[in-house]
């Protein structure tokens, strides 16, 4: 008698008809044969599928060029289908299940004849923690395959926990033609279903990375009385040795990873990474909350990174000891074979093809990576590795961190007067748009929590769960930051990267309570005498502006809030609309 993963996968067998099933075991010898499964793989238009770099400059690294059509998220055609539309709220798309799959199972009807199907088992979290769930992806992409093997812990300890259970996630993925009028990411959090079709891209076909720890995770922390959430985690040690862990969101492509690795510039301070996008938070026996990384890797944004914005992932991906490491949709160096992003030198390489495979023309004035070019890079590679990093309990959190790309309004730091006003402040967030997902970029949208695209419900019920859902006896401190600020000639007055390590030790020592902090309308702001500016070239005009809040710019602000809430009607929690009316009142 088969088990319920046997037939689930014979059931998607028999819809989308392949030539083959392939078991996946995510052993090594196994990750190279289907590399090289894919250096044969012939595409349209002549690429294959990974093309060897030289590992004399990227150890074990693999170069990748998706469909010039498929390059990020797609978030207007990703659909949250719970039986009713209230449920999945005015922040997702939402079609009726049993129509949406309906109208998806056409598209997945023989979608892979002639090739193989892949059955991937793997683990959202590590297989010894209490809060990792298994999961089975299929997949007809060895793109997909691969970057799973390096994203998440794929292998036999998943079945072994499934067992004869029925109780796992199921994701059913397909690149289809990669024509975008049939491509969908469609969730199913009823049935902790997720069937995807059209798309290689990592959001949207890496079922484990968005899809699953996020919009899936979050409706089960919903019910289950936790948080999935689109933050990092990082320890920082002070110069006794004492680690504070805390976690960070900010909307895609806002320098998360960078953060997550930053080297302090204070003397004796050190950084040790946990996560760079996802965060599973539990609420301990002490009552504090506990967040475990349910990834094995990174995917990280290419553009911008470099040795001296963010040293240790550039350690990281050129590592190379643990799994293969991928570079999708960056430009390519012909003379050393490696890959090339703007921001990696000053100078681009001579004798390089863009992201599209053209011969790259500098005076063309176009860019040789995509904007989303992106890295996927197993999470052992990396330097700063925490040794906590497989701790099954997770780590203690002592402060949340809330960011967003803010030109103007939002002050370079400020911290929340309690829990409650903290998450008023979170669900109320407003960020400019990046590449990361289709659309235009550079508009302010409200991303609360930095989980807008993510949250697999309705958002007015996922503020009630921050404030009601967790029983939270000692809660963390509450940040929020803006490192984008620009001046009135339109640059970007702080300087950034390894320099927001000096705000971070202003939140440390808030959180130890050794600095006092001045009320304002929006929260609690630094003294500039408190932050350690010391070898920083940033004068005390600019810092003043930096901290400043003018009223005028949050009467703005409170105006985009007041439309954003009024989306949630009655569901919104009062205590919402309370904190609003407090915001608007000191601004009279
Ligand atoms: C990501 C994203 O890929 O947020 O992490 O888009
Ligand atoms: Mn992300």
């Amino acid at each position: 008698m088969a088990n319920a993963i046997e037939r689930w996968v014979e059931e998607q067998a028999a819809l989308t008809k392949p030539d083959k099933i392939h078991w996946v075991q995510g052993t090594e010898d196994e990750i190279r044969r289907l590399i090289d499964i894919g250096i044969k793989e012939e595409k349209t238009g002549g690429n294959q599928t990974f093309r060897e770099l030289n590992p004399q400059v990227y150890a074990n690294s693999y170069y990748h060029r998706s469909h010039p059509t498929d390059v990020s998220r797609t978030e207007h055609l990703t659909f949250v289908c719970h039986p009713n539309k209230e449920d999945a709220g005015p922040n997702n798309n939402w079609m009726e299940p049993n129509e949406a799959k309906t109208m998806v199972s056409k598209l997945f009807d023989g979608c892979m004849k002639g090739r193989t199907l892949y059955v991937i088992p793997y683990m959202m979290g590590h297989p010894d923690s209490p809060y990792a769930k298994p999961c089975i992806q299929i997949t007809d992409s060895i793109y997909v395959v691969v970057s799973m093997c390096i994203m998440t812990r794929v292998g036999k300890k998943t079945l072994e926990r499934i067992g004869s259970s029925e109780k796992f996630v199921r994701g059913l993925h397909s690149i289809g033609d990669l024509d975008p009028e049939r491509r969908y990411i469609m969730h199913f959090p009823q049935e902790d279903l997720v069937m995807s079709i059209g798309s290689g891209y990592g959001g949207n076909a890496l079922l484990g990375k968005k899809c699953f720890s996020l919009r899936i995770a979050s409706n089960q922390g919903f019910k289950e009385g936790w948080l999935a959430e689109h933050m990092i985690i990082m320890g920082i040690e002070d110069k006794e040795g004492r680690i504070t862990y805390m976690l960070g969101a900010f909307p895609s492509a806002c320098g998360k990873t960078n953060l997550a690795m930053i080297d302090p510039v204070m003397e004796g301070y050190k950084v040790t990474t946990l996560g760079d996008d996802i965060a599973w938070i539990n609420v301990g026996a002490d009552g504090r909350l506990y967040a475990i990384n349910p990834e094995n890797g990174f995917f990280g944004v290419a553009p911008g990174t470099s040795d001296k914005t963010n040293y240790n992932m550039m350690r990281t991906l050129r590592a190379g000891k643990v799994y293969p490491t991928l570079f999708t949709n960056t430009g390519l160096d012909l003379d050393t074979n490696s890959p090339w992003w703007e921001g990696l030198s000053k100078e681009p390489p001579k004798n390089m093809l863009d992201w599209q495979g053209n011969m790259y023309d500098p005076a063309s004035g176009k860019v040789a990576a995509h904007p989303n070019a992106r890295f996927t890079v197993g999470a052992y590679n990396c330097p700063t590795l925490s040794k906590e990093f497989d701790n099954p309990q997770g780590v203690p959190i002592s402060g949340i961190i809330f960011g967003g790309r803010r030109s103007d309004t939002v002050p370079l730091v400020c911290e929340s007067f309690s829990w409650e006003h903290g998450v008023f402040k979170a669900s109320s967030l407003g960020s400019e748009t990046t590449t990361a997902a289709a659309g235009a970029v550079g508009v302010v949208r409200r991303d609360p929590m930095a989980m807008l695209p993510f949250c697999g419900y309705n958002m007015a019920d996922y503020f009630g769960h921050w404030l009601h859902g967790l029983k939270l006896k000692n809660p963390p401190r509450i940040f929020f930051v803006n490192w984008f600020k620009k001046d009135a000639q339109g640059n970007f007055a702080w300087p950034g990267f390894s320099d927001n390590s000096r705000i971070i030790k202003w939140m440390l020592d808030r959180i130890k309570g050794s600095v006092s902090a001045k009320e304002t309308p929006v929260g609690l702001m630094p003294n500039i005498s408190d932050l350690m500016l010391d070898g920083l070239d940033i004068s005390r005009d600019t810092m003043e502006k930096l901290l400043e809040i003018k009223p005028e710019e949050w009467k703005k602000e409170i105006a985009g809030i007041e439309e954003f809430y009024g989306q949630f009607g009655e569901r919104l929690p009062k205590e919402l609309l309370k904190h609003l009316a407090e915001l608007k009142e000191n601004f009279k």
